[in-house]
């Protein structure tokens, strides 16, 4: 058994004054600090938009964040602009530890498809590379933290289980965005998927 800790999007967009911000997503830095310790891996991903991305509500005549509309592989939210790549909105929330990563998993980056999981892209097939990579380590226990729990952290534990990964999600070490009961449901997708939310 060898395991990894998965580090989802602590970035300063999703955090109190970023663009997309989660509330309280700032509060889990320093615990998330914390536990990377116990862990041989330290893997970080990174919502990593061009600028005039699809998941973009301004990218879309009329439309406004939060609205949900259909694209070729299913509904997807529109969210205000945010982790445009190379702002400081992207940049990762300066209190956070990356010296012990060893990756950084950058996602979102099709202008085409947006990608909550850290494994595929929104149309459930386009990998990121992060299966190949914690297969290779060998690698078969993850424990997930950050943001936002009912996005990312969500459609990251559920691909990992299917893909045959052992996955927790510390719920302490992540907060959610909630939109319209998003986050009770993603609790019980994670548990019904086979996922540990400790
Ligand atoms: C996320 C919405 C849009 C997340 C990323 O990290 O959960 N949510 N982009
Ligand atoms: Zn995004």
């Amino acid at each position: 058994m060898t395991k990894a800790l998965i580090v989802i999007d602590v970035q300063k967009g999703f955090c109190p004054g970023g663009n997309l911000a989660v509330p309280g997503g700032d509060e889990i830095v320093a615990g998330i600090n914390a536990r990377m310790a116990g862990f041989p891996h330290v893997i970080l991903t990174q919502d990593w938009h061009p600028a005039g991305h699809s998941s973009f509500a301004s990218s879309h005549a009329g439309k406004s964040p939060y609205d949900v509309i259909d694209m070729a592989y299913g509904a997807q939210v529109l969210w205000p602009d945010h982790c445009i790549q190379g702002t400081e909105d992207a940049a990762f929330h300066p209190g956070l530890n990356t010296n012990r990563a060893r990756a950084i998993i950058r996602k979102g980056m099709n202008p085409a498809i947006d990608s909550y999981s850290a494994f595929f892209e929104n149309d459930h097939e386009t990998p990121t590379g992060l299966e190949g990579l914690l297969r290779t380590l060998g690698v078969t226990d993850l424990t997930m933290v950050g943001l936002a729990t009912d996005f990312c952290v969500n459609f990251s534990a559920v691909d990992a289980t299917q893909l045959g990964f052992v996955v927790t999600v510390d719920t302490a070490l992540c907060r959610a965005i909630d939109l319209d009961g998003s986050h009770a449901a993603a609790r019980v997708g994670m548990t019904s998927a086979g996922v540990t939310l400790a």
